[in-house]
């Protein structure tokens, strides 16, 4: 039994990514009685996709959390929804594709939008009372993040694997790397830095997003 967790690649102007390292750290990992598959997808509209297509395939796993980097969001974001959109919103990826205003499934029939099947708020619940800044967010972008997370759940609608429960959760920096990028800007001049959290904080935050998303384990007496 597998759950599976996959981060993305550093992108645009960022050196790190906290999701990549979150993936390589939680891998081999038991999780709610589960192994962790962790796995780092490549920024790129073509490969994303099929990469995560042929890792369900290979791990058959009981829940998937994808996660991404929000630079300049101060809270873990537990998405809400997927929807139709290709558009690097000016950041190519990383085969400098520039998408702009594109459908990710172009049949008639692609649904403008694909709710996520993580129990979404109380993932949130459980983060806030762990301590954790955390919230839902209506809004996954228009980038690899929104597309990872409406094209896993058309593929596995598409395969009649609907109940496994499938959502993405996009990280804030974290200190780390948010102290590389003000060295790069304006904050010895009194500029501003941007929210970070640490990447032990975020970690367990993805467990405890598996962990209710899948319930606890049994205690056997
Ligand atoms: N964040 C980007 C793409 C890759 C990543 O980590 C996004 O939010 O879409």
């Amino acid at each position: 039994m597998t759950l599976l967790l996959t981060g993305y690649e550093p992108f645009g102007d960022h050196d790190r990514n906290p999701s990549a390292e979150l993936a390589r750290r939680l891998d081999g990992e038991t999780v709610a009685d589960r192994e962790v598959v962790g796995e780092v997808l490549p920024v790129e509209f073509d490969r994303a996709g099929d990469e995560m297509a042929a890792l369900l395939a290979e791990h058959d796993p009981d829940a998937v959390v994808a996660t991404g980097l929000a630079a300049g969001r101060a809270a873990v974001s537990v998405e809400r929804v997927g929807v139709n959109v290709a558009d690097c919103a000016g950041i190519p990826d990383n085969a400098e594709e520039v998408p702009r205003n594109e459908r990710i499934l172009t049949d008639e029939a692609a649904p403008a939008a694909y709710f996520a099947t993580l129990p979404v708020v109380e993932v949130v619940a459980e983060l806030l009372d762990a301590g954790v800044p955390a919230r839902v967010s209506n809004t996954a972008g228009t980038h690899l993040c929104n597309n990872i997370l409406y094209r896993t759940r058309a593929q596995l609608e598409a395969e009649d694997r609907d109940n496994v429960p499938m959502g993405f959760v996009h990280l804030p920096l974290t200190p780390e790397g948010a102290a590389e990028k003000a060295r790069d800007g304006e904050a010895t001049s009194g500029g501003g830095v941007e929210p970070s959290l640490p990447l032990d904080v975020q970690a367990d935050a993805i467990r405890r997003t598996f962990e209710v998303t899948v319930g606890e384990p049994e205690v056997s007496s």
